[in-house]
């Protein structure tokens, strides 16, 4: 039997201690389904500190980031007030922090199947999410990622605007001017439509349902980047504008 709640302790003081620490899996081998049960008693632990869930976030929606992290299947975790990041983000909080740009929406009604996820999105954004993996250089297993909340720690979303077709989206990431990544929101799942069903369908299964005023982000687009000190971020989406923050 995996210790749940011993498991979700240890990633849980890793992160608050910044620290990194051996993968999970190395010493106690478990499944997916293990994994969640992980991730949820992590988030419970954040509740009881007076957190409040804020939404739903996609991992490996698209090959580039499958590619980059050596795995091959689309896994879930859920965001926090606390992890809306304002205009900056600091990074000595955190261990190894990444960058990556990602396309948002902002639900406004309960969704109560995955068919009626779409007509529930009251907004679309671009937004970013950093990554701070729990484990000694950003290496895992899928068990290991999904127990860690899918790596989540900090967020942004630009201004919303009204629900449109997203399914070629040309995204832009820049570190100080500098363009580190391009990509296309069709890279997620061939349309991040695909990839807001799929949370819906997850979270459904999970015996949760997305709530108004959830945001779920749909997986990056493109690899992420090492997010440095006292950097300026900038990540453009067209037609949907810039969502910038520092560091
Ligand atoms: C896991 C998180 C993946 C995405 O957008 O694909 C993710 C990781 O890469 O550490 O957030
Ligand atoms: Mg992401």
């Amino acid at each position: 039997m995996v210790d749940v709640h011993a498991l979700a302790t240890t990633l849980d003081e890793a992160a608050r201690d910044v620290r990194a620490i051996p993968k999970l899996t190395e010493r106690t081998p478990f499944d997916v389904a293990a994994a969640y049960a992980v991730q949820r008693a992590g988030i419970e632990r954040r509740r009881r500190r007076g957190e409040r869930l804020a939404g739903v976030k996609m991992g490996f929606t698209s090959r580039a980031k499958m590619v980059q992290m050596g795995v091959d299947d689309v896994i879930w975790g859920l965001l926090t007030d606390r992890m809306l990041a304002e205009s900056s983000v600091d990074v000595s909080r955190l261990i190894h922090p990444r960058v990556e740009p990602e396309i948002a929406y902002l639900i406004g009604r309960e969704v109560r199947s995955a068919a009626e996820a779409e007509s529930a999105v009251a907004g679309v954004a671009v937004g970013y999410e950093v990554l701070d993996s729990r484990y000694a250089d950003f290496k895992f297993t899928l068990p290991d990622v999904i127990a860690d909340n899918a790596s989540a720690a900090r967020f942004g979303v630009g201004a919303w605007h009204p629900p449109r077709d997203l399914s070629n989206v040309g995204l832009l990431l820049e570190i100080d001017g500098r363009p580190v990544q391009t990509g296309s929101s069709a890279a997620i799942l061939g349309d991040p439509a695909r990839s807001l069903r799929a949370a819906a369908r997850l979270a459904l299964g999970a015996g949760m349902k997305l709530e108004p005023g959830w945001i779920v982000l749909a997986g990056a687009a493109t690899a992420a980047v090492p997010l440095p000190k006292d950097a300026h971020v900038r990540v453009t989406g067209a037609g949907l504008g810039s969502v910038e923050v520092t560091t």
